[in-house]
């Protein structure tokens, strides 16, 4: 069985298996994961982590490939995570991403890995930041995500990215209204793809009035260069690909604004999000897991202790053993009582 530092000499080397069989450990929550993300750590964080959602059918993959195209021309290497849609109106779409996205994957320069949110072990969010962790660490210059916006895991996912793109197309009717208010909160750029269709202008005009009232309605304690107003580009992914080039200019713009602002800041807040989910995914395995808390549960509900009563005796008990426990002191069998010596 390979080790953690094994793996990670490997994927420093450029070694692709390698890379394929890291974002697995951290979709599978591997016990190696931790190990290997400490030997990468220090390669992490030069790559610009750009998120894609919206709704389906949007036109996110075809985008995508048009931006790796540009990206690629500019002498970027891109990193493709792809979450793929396990809403089954949605699941469909799966076969053409991989054959669309199959034209590029010739190439040295880029890499894609579709990650299956329904089988993620623990928390998709967690899993596709350590993915963007391990593509960072293997030297992608750009890492591209893209997830369907139809829930909140998958907003948390691209909100981990740097920049956020929120693509959008005419016809998508009342779903847009609806999804209006969050599309605000997360975007950095708004896209209105299928420019080409009927209703596009109309939709980029509405979305040019949200962002105008939103600014209108926020706050003043901020000063002005500390406001990011999401632009609204229009792009025709297929055929010319008109737009991909504004697009882009429109990342590079919120890029620059970033760094100036305080890019550190910005990422280190997303890194305590990842911290809170790790942490949550721990305490879950610890509560529920094989060797959890269930028995235990069951026996205090026994005494017609409400469901309420026992979880606080529960909560209690992890809490006590916890702060009681020495730096080695790795008993898992102790009982609050011993460890509040
Ligand atoms: N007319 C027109 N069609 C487009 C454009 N971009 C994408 N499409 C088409 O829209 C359909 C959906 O495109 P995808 O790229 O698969 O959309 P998606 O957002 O990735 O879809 P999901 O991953 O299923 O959510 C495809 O048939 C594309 O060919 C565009 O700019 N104009
Ligand atoms: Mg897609």
């Amino acid at each position: 069985m390979q080790s953690a530092s094994e793996m990670a000499e490997r994927l420093l080397a450029g070694d692709r298996a390698a890379l394929a069989r890291s974002i697995s450990w951290a979709e599978n929550a591997d016990p190696r994961y931790p190990g290997l993300l400490g030997s990468i750590y220090p390669r992490v964080g030069k790559a610009w982590r750009i998120g894609i959602t919206g709704p389906p059918g949007a036109g996110k993959s075809t985008l995508t490939n048009a931006l790796v195209a540009h990206l690629r021309e500019r002498g970027e290497t891109v990193g493709i995570l792809a979450i793929d849609p396990s809403s089954p109106f949605s699941g469909g779409a799966l076969l053409g991403d991989r054959i669309r996205m199959e034209e590029r994957t010739a190439d040295p320069g880029v890499y894609i890995r579709s990650m299956a949110s329904r089988k993620s072990h623990g928390g998709l969010a967690r899993a596709a930041t350590d993915a963007c962790d391990v593509m960072d660490a293997f030297g992608f210059s750009t890492i591209l995500m893209e997830t369907v916006g139809v829930g909140q895991s998958e907003y948390d996912v691209v909100a981990a990215a740097d920049t956020v793109v929120v693509v959008m197309c005419p016809g998508a009717g009342d779903g847009i209204q609806a999804m209006k208010a969050g599309i605000l909160e997360v975007a950095d750029v708004l896209v209105v793809n299928k420019s080409d269709l009927d209703g596009a202008d109309r939709l980029a005009l509405d979305l040019e009035d949200a962002v105008r009232m939103r600014d209108i309605r926020r706050p003043r304690d901020l000063a002005a260069s500390a406001r990011w107003a999401p632009p609204v580009v229009s792009t025709s992914a297929t055929g010319a690909g008109d737009g991909i080039d504004a697009l882009l200019e429109a990342v590079d713009a919120h890029r620059a604004w970033l760094e100036a602002a305080d890019l550190e800041a910005s990422r280190r807040h997303r890194r305590v999000d990842q911290v809170r989910r790790v942490v949550g995914e721990r305490l879950e395995e610890e509560l529920w897991g094989p060797r959890g808390k269930r028995e235990q549960a069951e026996t205090l509900l026994g005494n017609s202790k409400t469901p309420y009563d026992v979880a606080e005796e529960i909560l209690n008990s992890v809490l006590e053993s916890r702060t009681g426990a020495g730096p080695d002191a790795g008993d898992r069998t102790s009982t609050p009582g011993d460890a509040s010596r």
